[in-house]
């Protein structure tokens, strides 16, 4: 890499630490978007094509922020459950990453009204897999 190259990186990761800072998941639309965090890690998602209904299959478009000089997560697991009714999904989903820190997972169906739980788990390098929830009431 030449030094105008070196330098262009290095402009990039900083904007890109100081967007996470700010606010991970801009690129999302604000209505409906949803954020988890845990020990520093955020994650913004939405899904890819109008709110979540009952009984209708839906995708998540997710971007990963993690803490400052932290690597991206090596994988990204999604499930779903309802806490007060102790069942999940049921369906598997597929999570495919997009590279920059955007995820995409598919195969989600809520198939009842109340409480959903989204679980997401990331594998991170040197530690053990990390654990976000943010919880989404369906009408
Ligand atoms: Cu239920």
């Amino acid at each position: 890499m030449n030094r105008a190259g070196a330098a262009a990186t290095v402009a990039c990761a900083a904007l890109s630490a100081a967007g996470a800072a700010a606010a991970c998941g801009d690129a999302l639309p604000p209505a409906s978007r949803l954020l988890a965090d845990a020990a520093g890690w955020q994650l913004a998602f939405a899904p890819s094509a109008g709110p979540v209904a009952v009984g209708r299959p839906f995708a998540l478009d997710i971007i990963v922020c993690p803490p400052a000089g932290q690597p991206p997560p090596a994988a990204l697991r999604v499930d779903a459950e309802m806490p007060a009714h102790r069942h999940g999904m049921n369906y598997r989903t597929t999570v495919q990453s997009l590279g920059g820190g955007r995820w995409r997972a598919d195969g989600l169906m809520f198939h009842m009204p109340g409480r959903w739980r989204f679980l997401f788990e990331l594998d991170r390098a040197g530690q053990p897999p990390l654990r976000l929830t943010q919880d989404l009431d369906l009408p």
